[in-house]
């Protein structure tokens, strides 16, 4: 199993010239700005301010990398669809998520991470279609699932698992980062990304 709480910051970029060079191996988390990605890195890692949180949508604006070890890396990506944000720059962020996406061949894979209360929204059904398209696996966290009852995470949890049937390589999970719940299957998720 590898350790996780090994993560250290690397770098911030702005641009996709500032990535580091494409070796090794990386995981990404995606999704809708404010679903909790920072704060599932931060649970993963064991490290309470390693990626930055807020209660403010849009927190993370740059592409934040973390090493584990020489040749694995975390990527925390930028929310997709903050409303707020300036048109030009909201599309400034789209562009360099979407620039990552496609260019960087050390990507194993994408932790799409979801609020459990707004699954499977058109940006994530997006990147769903995109990534069955260009084959690259996805992990689904349903998110705060603290927030639902247990009767209403089971059934959210069927109806996305039904849903993703459709897609290859694709997994999903319950998640709370709050209550630390689903830490042990989506480490076993990312050591299986990572051996490839
Ligand atoms: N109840 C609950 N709240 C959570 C959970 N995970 C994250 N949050 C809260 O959701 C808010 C957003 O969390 P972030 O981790 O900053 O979200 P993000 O997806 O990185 O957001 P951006 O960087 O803006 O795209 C914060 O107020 C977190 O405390 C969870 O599992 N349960
Ligand atoms: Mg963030």
């Amino acid at each position: 199993m590898i350790n996780f709480s090994a993560a250290k910051f690397l770098i911030s970029i702005a641009n996709i010239s500032q990535l580091p060079e494409d070796k090794g191996l990386e995981v990404a988390f995606a999704g809708r700005s404010n679903a909790g990605k920072s704060s599932v890195i931060n649970v993963l890692t064991q490290q309470k301010n390693l990626a930055r949180t807020s209660k403010t949508p849009g927190r993370t604006q740059l592409i934040n990398l973390f090493a584990l070890d020489e040749n694995k890396r975390l990527v925390d990506l930028p929310g997709y669809g903050y409303a707020k944000v300036a048109g030009s720059l909201s599309r400034q962020w789209a562009d360099l998520i979407d620039q990552y996406l496609t260019s960087r061949h050390c990507l194993q894979g994408v932790v799409l991470v979801m609020d459990i209360r707004h699954p499977l929204r058109e940006i994530d059904l997006q990147m769903l279609n995109w990534a069955n398209q260009s084959q690259l696996a996805i992990h689904l966290l349903l998110n705060k699932a603290d927030k639902l009852n247990y009767g209403e995470q089971k059934k959210i949890l069927l109806m996305v698992e039904q849903k993703i049937k459709l897609f290859n390589s694709t997994t999903v999970q319950l998640f709370s980062s709050h209550k630390i719940n689903g830490l042990d299957e989506l480490k076993q998720r990312l050591s299986d990304w990572y051996k490839d």
